[in-house]
């Protein structure tokens, strides 16, 4: 977009009158950075360490000083894991990493000529008197740091790459493979809709991991700051501000992932409902509007999960408000809709309006609860209620204070809560489109400047939200979706991304973006179908539509101004495939239900790269227009115009095609058709893939042809709440004609106690089921509870 187009799109979306503010804003962000900026100062010189002076271990680790007072803390946080801070410089805020850092790690340090070497098991540190590191994992050099530059207050810090090594993470990005690039490490909206190239969006987290022939690694630097990456011949990052702390994971890619959010927590378990089809729009305008919508949904036979009211349900924009012309009797309207099966979802942004006869906004002012200049006075901004102030979510009293709020919904039933503009987003004429760097935030008493905050400003939101809902609801799940966030945010929220394209470009963009958001630790998110800012064609909106029912967040979104986004708008064949990708998401629930579980247990994202599948083969490391379900599912989506075929390359194993069943070789290149009413998308060999199926639990067979053992499990509980769960760990194991099947329980919750078995890949011969002789029905063998399954294939 031009410039002109930009100011006329916002004169369409906001009105001339907001147009004319945000030159007023943007003036006046001028004046007061003018006013409290520091002189400048001569530019310092740059100082890298060069000469070790002195160490000191302790039990995990130890301390190295080098010349002109630059120091080096190593620590061991496991075998897997170690952590380097080099300062001067502040520590960051305990916001992503918390707990409990004393660890029971027993570290050796040795002299070697090159300066000491620190070994905790098979992974093992060299620091340099010259201040090179390098890291070893099982008598492997996988890393090597060049010494970092200082140049007060910025740092600066390098790494070789090899050649055939590839990077993920860095949070939100729009592509998989983030070298060669260069990058910049800032909370932003990108105003309008973005598509591939924009960099930087919404939620960025310092954080890579660098896949390559002598073992990936993953790398988190714990600093807030504004700061850039690039990755060429090396790797490059530059912190503005702040100390270089940094941890190291040893891959592969799965065992650093686990490592990193044992580090920033891992993510609940969700309610289950969150699973499912979420229908949204901004410029639902009345609860007459949403009833009208509600009942198109059970008009055309769409199962529908949950409901997002936009902003338009606001009084004025005002946060904790509800327009009583339009929306009157909300809670009715909230009641209403649960009772209809439809989770209520509502937006919220942290814009407090200045409005001296709305509470939000006189409380907050009494008790100092938004962000400052340095005078003490509240900085003011502009977004949709015109003036506001920004809560200081760095302040624990702001965050119980803001989280106070959440009641006024929760007790009207709201199930779910989204985040909105929180990177925090205002409105400008020119300059940055967020609050001015100068502003002073409480940063639990010590203060700091929001060059500091800025980037965690959506962390710490999400954390007064999660923390008050969970305290208020103590027996429900909460669930929160985010557009920004930092490291940790997984703790609390989902992540959708944002106002795409509608373009064929942008659709398979996304899947690079959930895949590196993904890898930087965030397990759960997906795009508007359709993308946010146009009128997709009707077989865009049904690839996208079709994609993102195989990816965790799946929600229909789209702009106001933009036509009608509801499958039927679409016309008849529309709904028709949309209504099929709505009962298969429906029957995969179990299997994406367990697949949250894994999240919550070890990091593991719900979509993968192939990556994580074929760490040893490069060829897969770049493949971005496909991506693993879990460990069991491939899908490769249709992200080309008029295609109706679809090749892919995949992994070593066998895999069957979903739709029509056939067996495909990994390996080497397949090619499948892709009729407009599917999605491809394949099943590994040996996996046992729970189904939901007439209410009944399927487990679907995929016999391998070949001898061998593999393991599934299945998740269940009640899908809500913190009661009792129950593990079934399937084990198949083929040998020659005879296929078995061990189930063994795990917890104590009490269903299923019924299975359907379904084959495939083979016909089934005589069956036993826990030693007894079992008749197979047309559509499987139906099993009241089993452990030992025996069936001779034919
Ligand atoms: O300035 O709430 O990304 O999903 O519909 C735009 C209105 C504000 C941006 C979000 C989008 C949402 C829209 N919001």
């Amino acid at each position: 977009m031009n410039a002109l187009q930009q100011i006329l799109l916002g004169i369409r979306f906001m009105g001339l009158k907001s147009i004319l503010q945000t030159i007023q804003y943007s003036r006046y962000r001028d004046r007061i950075v003018k006013r409290f900026s520091p002189p400048r100062s001569l530019a310092p010189q740059a100082v890298s360490p060069r000469k070790l002076e002195n160490i000191k271990p302790f039990n995990n680790g130890a301390y190295f000083s080098f010349n002109d007072n630059i120091r080096l803390e190593v620590a061991f946080l496991s075998a897997h894991t170690v952590r380097l801070t080099w300062g001067p410089g502040q520590l960051a805020p305990k916001y992503a990493v918390g707990g409990d850092e004393t660890i029971a790690i027993q570290v050796t340090i040795d002299q070697v000529p090159q300066g000491w070497q620190l070994t905790a098991g098979g992974f093992k540190l060299v620091v340099h008197s010259s201040g090179h590191v390098d890291y070893f994992s099982g008598g492997q050099l996988i890393r090597q740091d060049t010494p970092p530059a200082y140049t007060r207050p910025a740092w600066e810090h390098e790494a070789p790459l090899s050649d055939e090594a590839v990077i993920y993470g860095l949070g939100e990005r729009t592509r998989l493979n983030l070298r060669p690039g260069s990058y910049y490490l800032w909370n932003q909206d990108p105003s309008g809709s973005y598509g591939p190239g924009d960099d930087p969006l919404y939620l960025n987290i310092p954080l890579y991991y660098c896949q390559q022939h002598s073992g990936g690694y993953l790398v988190f630097y714990e600093n807030t700051f504004e700061a850039y990456a690039s990755f060429d011949s090396t790797a490059r990052l530059h912190f503005t501000d702040g100390a270089l702390r940094f941890y190291v994971c040893k891959g592969p890619l799965p065992y650093a992932l686990e490592e990193y959010t044992r580090l920033t927590g891992r993510a609940p378990l969700p309610p289950r409902w969150s699973l499912g089809f979420h229908q949204c729009r901004w410029g639902y305008h009345s609860a007459d509007e949403v009833r009208r919508v509600l009942a198109g949904f059970a008009e055309h036979d769409l199962p529908l999960d949950a409901f997002h009211f936009d902003i338009d349900y606001m009084d004025g924009y005002r946060i904790f408000t509800v327009d009583n012309e339009r929306f009157p009797e909300f809670d009715k309207l909230i009641a209403e809709m649960k009772q209809a099966g439809v989770e209520p979802v509502v937006i919220l942004d942290p814009g407090v309006k200045v409005d001296e006869n709305y509470g939000v906004y006189s409380s907050g002012m009494r008790r100092g609860h938004f962000v400052k200049l340095p005078d003490g006075k509240p900085v003011r901004a502009l977004v949709w209620p015109g003036w506001v102030n920004f809560p200081d979510f760095t302040n624990p009293e702001t965050r119980r204070w803001w989280g106070s709020y959440y009641k006024v919904f929760l007790e009207d039933g709201v199930s779910g809560f989204w985040h909105d503009m929180n990177e925090p987003a205002a409105f400008t004429a020119w300059g940055e489109n967020t609050l001015p760097r100068i502003a002073v935030h409480n940063f639990e008493g010590r203060e700091g400047s929001h060059q500091e905050a800025h980037n965690i400003y959506g962390l710490q939101m999400n954390a007064a939200a999660f923390n008050a809902i969970r305290a208020a609801r103590p027996n429900q799940r909460p669930w929160m979706l985010t557009r920004s966030g930092w490291a940790g945010i997984q703790r609390y929220a989902w992540k959708w991304t944002g106002d795409t394209e509608s373009t064929w470009a942008a659709l398979k963009m996304t899947v690079s973006t959930v895949l590196g958001l993904g890898v930087s630790g965030v397990p759960f998110s997906g795009p508007d179908i359709g993308g946010f800012s146009g009128n997709p064609e009707a077989e865009l909106y049904i690839r996208w539509f079709q994609m993102s029912a195989l990816m965790a967040f799946f929600r229909n979104h789209t702009a106001i101004h933009t036509e009608r986004g509801e499958p039927w708008q679409y016309g008849p064949e529309a709904t028709q495939i949309c209504r099929e990708m709505l009962l298969l998401r429906k029957r995969l629930m179990p299997y994406l239900y367990t697949l949250t579980w894994e999240a919550a247990l070890n990091g593991a994202p719900v979509a993968r790269p192939l990556a994580w599948a074929v760490p040893d083969d490069p060829r897969y490391w770049q493949i971005d227009d496909a991506y693993l379900l879990g460990s069991q599912v491939l899908v490769a989506p249709v992200v080309e115009e008029g295609a109706d075929r679809r090749s892919i390359l995949l992994p070593e194993g066998g895999w069957y095609h979903y739709w029509d069943g056939s067996y495909h070789q990994g390996g080497h290149r397949v090619e499948v058709p892709a009729p407009l009413s599917q999605i491809p998308f394949f099943i590994k060999e040996g996996s046992v893939l729970p189904m939901l199926e007439d209410s009944v639990l399927s487990l679907h067979v995929f016999v391998p042809p070949a001898d061998g053992v593999s393991q599934s499990v299945v998740y269940h509980d009640q899908g809500e709440g913190y009661g009792a769960s129950r593990l079934d760990h399937l084990t198949l194991h083929r040998r020659a004609e005879r296929l078995f099947l061990q189930r063994r329980e795990e917890g104590t919750y009490p269903g299923p106690d019924q299975f359907r078995i379904v084959l495939h890949g083979a016909e089934p011969g005589a069956t036993r089921v826990d030693e007894q002789p079992a008749e197979w029905g047309d559509d499987g063998l139906m099993v009241e509870s089993f452990e030992n399954l025996k069936i001779l294939l034919q």
